[in-house]
């Protein structure tokens, strides 16, 4: 094993050389021996200056995630810091790739940054439920001022080079991909004392901005939506102002330690994690992916123009064919509206989206120009015998070793499959809409889906900027199978006594963006009814059915689009008013089903719906439709609006101990029948004492 802080020098100049595989995370030994090599600098007559840079692909990402809740071990980081800032030689950090977190910290306590181009920094500390522990609460605002502090540290966000300069961050940025020259040429320059450096601990940081403090409390308060480390990194940042340097320190430490220390941290680590960790499947083990340079788009309406765009902006050519010139004329314009969205809202030159329109994206109205596409993705009416039909004719005209994918979102891909004579190419992909920008792709894998089918099915979903996660074949797979369960759990509590509006209201104050009546507005209440008309036939017949929704559908309300569902909304508008009517609607349902409505609190509504979820969930890691429960996290937290700070359901679950689930499940069970019988998982799991984490480590 190389060392991970190496110490040389190069004339006259020491170079301190970080190499951590894969991200220069700072793990114990990294702190160790940054805290030697700063001492070394210091008693080594060769050396007037330093350099701290990163070996390999970047330079330090941050602490070592991997060590967070386990007891912290010396030297600890603000220590190491400390003696960075307080060496009497310039020390410079010389940046490429991501100088994250603690990463970004260490730079600040040196005494000049220099950066490539290409790099980012940022302290996004609080995407994972904790503060810049090591100074940068502290040292951001002295270097770049409050309003960039408050900025960058409760949104977490990543910030270009050039950006970076502009704030103040790095004192100079150069093109080329060699930090460690950049880094070189710059010690130099303080050592001949033709550039001065700076101890950021020693700026003043001036007065206190009270109104732009008050401002971003406001503003954070209501997009944190119930996480607290973007809140309470604002106290740490005030007390740069409030404090002397080594009391604000103090003061950032003490904070840092009760985030640390919270749940919200546990959970979103453990998203982190499974967010990289989903990728791990035994297909991408077993076999590479197959080559995709060019896509193909079957239909050309919300769903299939999105897919395109997402494609596009990938910078993978697109084919796109819908049935006659009008459609396409269509699926044209909403390609470009999207393109042009993107223009607008930054992410896209002007140049790229013209080249684009004239290069990389085609359109056609008949099949044969899918003769030599890699990769087709069919996006057509959710309906089996359509599908089957585009199948079919695709089956007829795409080369040999192509792969056909259906966008579907609770289709049998089993069956589409079987209508080609190429089953093992053929693979579910689940776009949630708008394709374009919603991050989660459940990759759906049918019976006879070949390895290397599915392999390509991830490799894309990353070109794509995706997070995919492998599904089984099922009705709704993993997501709108789990969708299905709680939105009844929801119509049970209506027509036992609940409203919708209060449900919303507990859900969101839960942290999901939107309660569940709310999302069925913005869906459309058709779609729902469709799947419930489609569905009676093979119902349960111990299952319990509501009708409510059935009879708001009846009215021609179908939410947002229609300005009815269980909302009223104005024209326009996106958020609604409680509707009188639906409620007459759902008095009517209970007196003509003899229920006398009873209240709920919003615990209990919080209960059933989490336990319906969880119980469903069980059901779907045991069939193998998910590998495993953080299958389950990811998909509900990347396309669903879960929580991220509570982990996703199924960590949500372990904090709150399988046994206190199942006891909530056998009560309902008990008071409302089949809907909540256990499932047989979770009764093992919580009577063998055991947490659903127990099953996310495969052999
Ligand atoms: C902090 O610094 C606090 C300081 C206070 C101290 C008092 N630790 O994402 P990728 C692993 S908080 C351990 O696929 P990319 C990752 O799990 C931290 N491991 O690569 C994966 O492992 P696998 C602030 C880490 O090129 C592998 O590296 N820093 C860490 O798409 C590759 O990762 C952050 O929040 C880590 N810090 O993106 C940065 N980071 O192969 C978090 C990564 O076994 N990291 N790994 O699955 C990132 O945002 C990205 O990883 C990236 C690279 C942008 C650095």
């Amino acid at each position: 094993m190389t060392d991970p802080v190496r110490y040389s020098v190069q004339d006259g100049i020491a170079v301190i050389a970080v190499d951590n595989p894969p991200v220069n995370a700072l793990s114990q030994a990294v702190r160790a021996g940054l805290a030697e090599a700063v001492a070394r600098l210091s008693g080594d007559d060769q050396a007037r200056a330093g350099v701290i840079y990163g070996a390999g692909r970047t330079f330090i990402a941050g602490a070592d995630i991997r060590e967070f809740g386990k007891p912290m071990a010396e030297p600890f980081l603000p220590d190491v810091i400390a003696a960075i800032e307080a060496c009497e030689k310039p020390v410079v950090a010389a940046l490429h790739g991501t100088a994250l977190g603690g990463g970004l910290e260490v730079a600040l306590g040196c005494h000049a940054r220099v950066a490539l181009a290409s790099a980012k920094v940022g302290l996004p500390e609080v995407t994972l439920g904790i503060l810049p522990g090591a100074g940068g609460t502290q040292r951001l605002p002295r270097i770049a001022g409050a309003a960039a502090a408050l900025d960058l540290i409760t949104s977490g966000r990543h910030v270009a080079a050039v950006e970076a300069l502009k704030l103040g961050i790095v004192d100079a940025v150069v093109d080329g991909d060699d930090p460690l020259a950049a880094g070189l040429a710059h010690a130099r320059r303080l050592a001949d004392g033709e550039a001065t450096g700076r101890r950021s601990g020693e700026i003043d940081p001036g007065a206190k901005d009270e109104a732009l403090f008050a401002d971003w409390r406001a503003k954070t308060k209501k997009s944190a939506r119930g996480q607290i480390s973007p809140m309470v990194a604002i106290d740490a940042i005030e007390a740069a102002y409030d404090l002397p340097f080594n009391e604000g320190m103090a003061r950032e430490r003490e904070l840092f330690k009760e985030l640390m220390a919270s749940d919200q941290r546990a959970g979103l680590i453990h998203a982190f994690f499974a967010e990289r960790a989903v990728a791990k499947i035994p297909e991408a083990e077993a076999a590479s992916p197959r080559e995709v340079a060019s896509i193909g788009v079957i239909g050309g309406g919300t769903m299939g123009s999105g897919i395109a765009v997402a494609a596009l902006n990938a910078g993978l050519p697109v084919t796109l064919v819908e049935r006659d010139e009008a459609s396409v004329e269509r699926a044209r314009g909403i390609v470009s509206k999207l393109l042009d969205d993107g223009v607008r809202r930054g992410k896209l030159s002007e140049a790229r989206r013209d080249q684009i329109l004239s290069r990389d994206f085609s359109t056609a109205t008949d099949y044969s120009a899918l003769a030599e596409t890699d990769l087709v993705i069919e996006a057509v009416f959710e309906d089996m015998d359509v599908k089957k039909d585009v199948f079919r004719r695709l089956d007829g005209i795409a080369k040999a070793g192509a792969i056909l994918a259906t966008n579907t979102s609770y289709l049998d891909v089993n069956e589409i499959a079987a209508a080609t004579s190429r089953p093992q190419d053929v693979i579910g992909f689940h776009f949630f809409s708008p394709a374009h920008v919603m991050r989660l792709l459940e990759v759906v894998v049918a019976d006879k889906t070949a390895a290397d089918v599915v392999a390509t099915g991830f490799a894309l979903a990353k070109k794509l900027r995706k997070v995919a996660v492998r599904a089984g074949v099922c009705d709704g797979f993993i997501g709108n199978r789990l969708l299905n369960t709680y939105r009844k759990a929801a119509d049970y509590m209506v027509e036992d006594g609940a409203s919708p509006y209060q449900i919303d209201a507990a859900l969101v104050a839960f942290g999901f963006p939107m309660g569940p009546f709310a999302v069925s507005d913005l869906a459309g209440l058709d779609i729902a009814w469709a799947g419930r008309k489609r569905r009676a036939a093979t119902r349960d017949p111990r299952e319990r059915t509501v009708g409510i929704a059935d009879r708001i559908c009846e009215r021609g309300w179908f939410g947002q689009k229609t300005g009815r569902g269980y909302y009223l909304y104005e024209p326009g508008a996106r958020r609604g008013s409680p509707d009188p009517e639906v409620e007459a609607i759902i008095a009517a349902e209970r007196e003509a089903k003899g229920i006398v409505p009873r209240s709920f609190t919003d615990e209990e509504i919080v209960s059933r719906y989490m336990a319906a979820m969880i119980n469903e969930a069980a059901k779907i890691v045991e069939e193998g439709i998910a590998l495993r429960p953080l299958d389950v996290d990811v998909t509900m937290l990347a396309g669903y609006g879960f929580p991220r700070w509570r982990g996703g359901p199924m960590q949500y679950a372990d904090r709150l101990g399988l046994d206190t689930v199942l006891a909530e499940l056998r009560r309902l069970s008990a008071e409302d029948g089949f809907f909540w019988e256990p499932a047989p998982l979770l009764v093992r799991l919580a009577d063998e004492g055991q947490t659903f984490a127990s099953l996310n480590e495969r052999d």
